[in-house]
């Protein structure tokens, strides 16, 4: 019997995971992860990468930020863009830690061939189209779902897969503020195997923002639009960050119950994203739900809405910033009325 050290996964999971590596092996593979990757989507891709072994494994992404420089050079992982895998590149593609397709415009028009989703994220209305996914919505790190599937001896006798596993789910988890006893289980062996203290997992998953960045951050916060909805504060506003999180982030450390970072990709086209203060969101203001409602109010195609948890999400819409704006506005507060209501 193979022993694993997370719960996230099913039997019949495994046994699609199982597939999944045999085809890779045979096959090679890409893996890759939403656009602007986090630590969670990184460290799953590094885990599974050294997982499947071989040097036809590559791992691609989009940009990426220098909030994950520490821990892609920890790893020592050769990241590639999608500009340098040719067109008619044969391998099948796997992707961590998103299902949305407007999450992967870096890869755009190379959506096809993809093997396998492995992700924690609500179902988009429109999915990647992938032949296997291995899903679990009650995860709350796809590190953690990784840590499910990949035997436990296998990871003990790869250090570098256990430290990419534990910065992840240190990293997506809120610094373990969100995790339950069996996640916490599941953090502590990783990085008993690494032999990383908390502190160093910290500053992989946390590296202190730079003083340019605070100042940046600072100057945002005086663009912020606010609103008081049924004792609920709300606060949309742009961003300098080229990662919308960053300072959606910092609002919600600041206590702000819903805070949505507007970023500029180009002119009538941004990227959100969305935070909801833990306790909302376990009362039912839904940040997925405000990332898919603002996509219908701007009548984005299907396939471009947003989503992501209860708590955190994201999304790509078009149109005027005024109007991106006002429809952050108008689904937030009906998310508010939703779970108020429902209280009611
Ligand atoms: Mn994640």
């Amino acid at each position: 019997m193979q022993r694993y050290m997370g719960g996230m996964a099913t039997q019949r999971q495994r046994e699609i995971f199982n597939y999944i590596v045999r085809t890779a092996r045979a096959e090679g593979a890409i893996i890759t992860t939403h656009d602007i990757p986090d630590v969670d989507g990184l460290g799953c891709a590094h885990g599974l990468g050294r997982h499947i072994g071989g040097r036809r494994v590559a791992i691609v992404t989009g940009n990426t930020i220098q909030r994950t420089d520490p821990l892609v050079d920890k790893l020592g992982m050769d990241l590639k863009k999608w500009s340098e895998i040719p067109k008619d590149d044969g391998r099948p593609v796997i992707v961590v830690d998103t299902n949305t397709p407007s999450l992967m415009r870096s890869a755009n028009g190379r959506k096809n061939n993809i093997l396998a989703v492995i992700d924690h994220h609500c179902v988009t209305s429109t999915p990647l189209d992938a032949d296997v996914f291995i899903r679990n919505e009650k995860a709350v790190s796809v590190c953690e779902i990784l840590a499910s599937l990949i035997p436990s001896s296998r990871i003990e006798g790869d250090p570098s897969i256990a430290l990419a596993l534990a910065v992840g789910i240190y990293g997506d988890s809120d610094r373990l503020l969100v995790a339950d006893t069996p996640t916490l289980r599941v953090f502590d062996d990783l990085a008993r195997i690494h032999g990383e203290k908390r502190p160093a997992i910290d500053a992989l998953a946390y590296p202190p923002l730079s003083a340019r960045t605070l100042v940046d951050l600072l100057k945002d916060i005086k663009h912020l639009r606010t609103e008081t909805y049924r004792g609920k504060l709300i606060a949309v506003g742009r961003t300098t960050q080229e990662i919308p999180a960053v300072f959606a982030m910092t609002l919600s450390n600041m206590s702000i119950n819903v805070a949505v970072a507007v970023g500029r990709i180009k002119n009538g086209v941004y990227r959100l994203s969305f935070r909801v203060k833990e306790s909302d969101a376990a009362l039912g203001v839904c940040a997925s739900e405000i990332a898919r409602e603002t996509s219908e109010i701007l009548h984005m195609p299907k396939e471009m809405y947003g989503g992501g948890h209860g708590d955190k999400a994201g999304g790509v819409v078009y149109g005027a910033y005024e109007n991106v704006v006002g429809a952050v506005m108008k689904s937030a507060k009906e998310a508010i009325d939703r779970a108020l209501g429902r209280r009611a």
